[in-house]
């Protein structure tokens, strides 16, 4: 195409103009240019956290102009996008990561050190950008990875929070969580962009007016009205030059203060006019699986599906298509519930403000959106109380009723339409915000095999019968190889290319190729490097724990790991009761058996929801356990445990590439995919699991005998609910194994006032998450873990194969399947 120029002679322009395509400017200098301009300081007083700073702002500066050349090229060819809509991304740190997918790290890494800086100590000066509660916000995040890699045009909408997740500090004195804010902001955020002339206007409260007889029309007016302001953040894809956007939307005040109540002298009134709009961005519900039903939230999750909206629809008004034709420009993901308002807000705008007729305004949406659900567990499902909806959104919920209008002729019996209905009847009625998403979508997906069935056949069996099966999907979850294999394990990449014999940046595009390993498993010399690699990433866990902790950590011994969001279903209190049956154990052994011990530290780490009690309550008998098994001089050398404060990303990073086993035991049915468990196997580390989520499809690549699986399965699992409830068998009787460890818990050994009743007794009285049921599998399963980690030949082949068979969870696959089957873009080149 032909481009104008603006002002000025064009020679001028292109001249000065920095030519992607052509070599990178003299990174040292660049550096430099950036202490001295942008940080204003003298170069003798650079630390590392300047140099980082520095370092940054370099490395930003080719992102902004890849980043601007992709924009403009997505507009000139005017192709189909698409939206990824999250409450949550969970970025962790990025200046590795666009380093990697610039192809810059070597050369930043020796402009660095020309200048007297260690590239690893410059990396981890970076705070953790914490915008997400867990596998939901990382999935996200690697899911923007992926989309860029391969030149799709999608683009991120969030919310940037002034706090993330909160940071996690464990008391001294009595080893509970405590929670202290996150501020993440505080230095100037090198990532992000600024767009403040990218603003919208934001109604809240009101009133709704209807007019036009019959067209379902209405102008919704008063109340109050708050500012969007758009913060760019660049996602560069691996290997091209290819840059998309994160969109995230910060809330202030449509004007500074409130200039009546300032004239009048209420200067209080005027500045609390203007926090409460600030409040709307400023943080992170920290809550994993719940729904709470808080009107902040709700103004949250409008605040940014109608920002969002607006801008799209202002990008898709510079095309110049009628708006009949929206849906063939544009699709939407919503990421679980929390953005279906948008449903509602696209019908607002097509039938109130552009008057389209209703009919023509539905299929546009309906042809639009596509749900993703990501959990089962009923606390999660959200529901909006109807008059919290008309007091805040009085539009929306009119909307709302005329769906429901419109549903009412589906064909069936009472019961059916009350299933189906958008609106649960009780006191107050509910706006179930799930079934409006059915609704409302093109395509509704689950994230794993499992999970998808059971979202069909238990979560939404009436929309089932009712649309046909193939309104319903799977897509199974993803990770991106770049940060959980190449950045986060830069040895075995290595490895992994010098055996493969192709270049990186090819099987990191396509892990299918990772196959080209089983090639090389009988070779010992292959084998002594892979197991070299393993006790290498140990060693660095090793040193991390000893200067977070002080404690000094045998990496010859088995390190096991199960890292996540606390959680009831998550069963970390299985993890710890069998820690605890394994302590009991070789304390009775006689010194000469403990010998023949395998050799095991436990690593926990993971966040618990500031008000969930038991959750909080395993925290702390997790540390007191540790506290306890790690000073006794009998068996501390066979085994020692482990929690690890604050998990992150980064902290993740750490502690993957390190484990020979992780968990991931969920009680069968309840993880949906479970992300973790990917990740671990692409860095050679074997699973303990249950047959749950995507552990399922993980052991159909790798095979079952690679995978220590135990416990109940999911078809089983109602009846033994319903057996607790009813029929229940005392634990003693159960699983004497698991009566024990829970009598040695009460005795107090680990904390002698009781504490820990609360928590035994979910498990002694209804053990909804069925501990009883799957103890005894579960020590079993470990003791093959055992039997199989002392044939460390065996062990190590057994990692391999895990590591060659990860192909289908690159998220780049999960991406594709989308772009597909869902939103049907196409990569944009340029
Ligand atoms: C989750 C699931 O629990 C988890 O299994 C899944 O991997 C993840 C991404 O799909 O989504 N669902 C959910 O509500 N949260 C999850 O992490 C918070």
């Amino acid at each position: 195409g032909q481009e104008k120029w603006p002002k000025g002679d064009e020679k001028t322009w292109k001249t000065a103009m920095r030519d992607i395509t052509s070599e990178t400017p003299d990174i040292t200098k660049s550096i430099v240019h950036h202490v001295q301009t942008s940080l204003a300081r003298a170069p003798y007083n650079i630390d590392d956290f300047g140099a980082y700073q520095a370092a940054a702002l370099s490395v930003r500066d080719n992102l902004i102009v890849n980043w601007n050349t992709t924009q403009i090229e997505y507009s000139r060819k005017s192709q189909k996008r698409a939206y990824y809509l999250s409450l949550e991304f969970l970025m962790g740190r990025t200046l590795s990561n666009a380093l990697l997918n610039l192809g810059l790290l070597d050369q930043y890494s020796s402009s660095l050190s020309s200048l007297g800086f260690g590239i690893e100590d410059i990396l981890v000066q970076e705070r953790d950008a914490a915008l997400g509660n867990g596998g939901l916000g990382r999935l996200a995040a690697c899911y923007l990875d992926s989309s860029a890699t391969q030149e799709l045009p999608v683009w991120g909408y969030g919310l940037r929070y002034k706090y993330g997740i909160f940071q996690q500090l464990i008391k001294a004195d009595d080893g509970s969580q405590l929670e202290a804010p996150d501020p993440w902001l505080e230095h100037q955020n090198p990532w992000e962009l600024p767009r403040l002339d990218v603003t919208y206007e934001v109604r809240f409260y009101g009133s709704a007016q209807r007019w036009g007889e019959g067209t379902g029309r209405a102008t919704w007016s008063g109340g109050q009205e708050v500012l969007a302001i758009a913060y760019d953040v660049m996602i560069p894809g691996y290997g091209t030059r290819s840059t998309n956007n994160l969109r995230l939307w910060e809330s202030k005040p449509k004007r500074g203060f409130d200039l009546q109540s300032f004239n009048a002298g209420n200067y209080e009134r005027a500045v609390e006019s203007s926090n409460s709009a600030a409040a709307i961005t400023s943080v992170l519900y920290p809550n994993d699986h719940t729904s709470f039903g808080k009107e902040l939230r709700l103004k949250q999750q409008y605040f940014w599906t109608a920002a969002s909206l607006a801008d799209m629809l202002r990008r898709f008004k510079n095309l110049e298509k009628p708006i009949s034709e929206f849906a063939e420009y544009n699709a939407i993901q919503l990421n679980d519930t929390h953005p279906t308002l948008a449903i509602v807000e696209l019908m607002r705008i097509l039938v109130d403000e552009e008057e389209l007729s209703w009919d023509s305004a539905w299929t546009i949406v309906t042809n639009t959106f596509f749900f993703t659900n990501h959990t089962v567990l009923p606390e999660a499902l959200e529901k909006w109380s109807v008059p919290l909806m008309e007091h805040l959104l009085p539009r929306h919920m009119q909307i709302i009723f005329d769906i429901v209008t419109v549903e009412k002729r589906f064909p069936g019996d009472r019961d059916r339409l009350a299933r189906l209905s958008l609106i649960e009847e009780g006191f107050p009625k509910q706006v179930r915000m799930a079934n409006l998403a059915v609704v409302g979508s093109r395509k509704v997906n689950g994230v794993a095999e499992l999970h998808s069935n059971l979202v069909q056949k238990n979560l939404f069996p009436d929309f089932v019968e009712f649309y046909g099966l193939s309104k319903f999907g799977n897509v199974t979850n993803g990770i991106t190889p770049r940060r959980w294999l190449d950045q986060c394990n830069p040895s075995l990449s290595a490895l992994i290319t010098d055996t493969l014999k192709i270049d990186r940046n090819v099987w990191l595009k396509d892990l299918y190729k990772l196959k080209g390993l089983l090639a090389h498993v009988d070779d010992p010399q292959f084998q002594a490097r892979w197991a070299a690699v393993k006790h290498q990433n140990k060693e660095r866990l090793a040193l991390f724990v000893e200067r977070q902790l002080g404690i000094k950590v045998d990496a010859h011994a088995l390190f096991d790991v199960q890292i996540k969001r606390l959680h009831e279903y998550k069963r970390q209190t299985l993890n710890i009761l069998g820690v605890i049956h394994r302590y009991l154990l070789i304390k009775s052994l006689t010194p000469e058996e403990r010998k023949k011990v395998v050799k095991k530290v436990v690593f926990f780490a993971g966040k618990a929801a500031p008000g969930y009690y038991i959750a909080k309550l395993t925290i702390r008998l997790i540390v007191n356990v540790a506290r306890v098994i790690n000073a006794d001089p009998d068996t501390n050398q066979y085994l020692s445990l482990f929690f690890l404060p604050d998990y992150s990303v980064s902290v993740a990073e750490i502690l993957i590439p390190a484990s020979d086993i992780s968990q991931h035991i969920s009680t069968a049915g309840t993880e949906a995919s479970g992300t973790s468990n990917m990740k671990f196997c692409l860095n050679g580390g074997l699973l303990v699991g249950t047959v749950d989520g995507a552990n399922i499809e993980i052991a159909e690549e790798v095979g079952d005998d690679n995978v220590f699986f135990f416990g109940n399965l999911t078809p089983d699992v109602e009846d033994l609910r319903y057996r607790h409830t009813y029929h229940p068998i005392p634990v003693e009787q159960k699983s004497p194994a698991l009566a024990h460890v829970l009598n040695t818990v009460s005795s107090g050994i680990f904390g002698s006032d009781g504490v820990y009743e609360p928590l035994l007794n979910t498990i002694r009285e209804g053990d909804f998450y069925l501990l009883t049921d799957d103890f005894d599998s579960y020590i079993r399963a470990l003791e093959m873990v055992d039997e199989a980690y002392a044939d460390r030949t065996e062990w190590v082949k057994k990692s391999i194969r895990t590591t060659a068979k990860m192909g289908k969870f690159s998220s780049d696959r999960a991406i594709q399947d989308y772009a597909q089957e869902y939103w049907n873009i196409e990569s944009v080149k340029f």
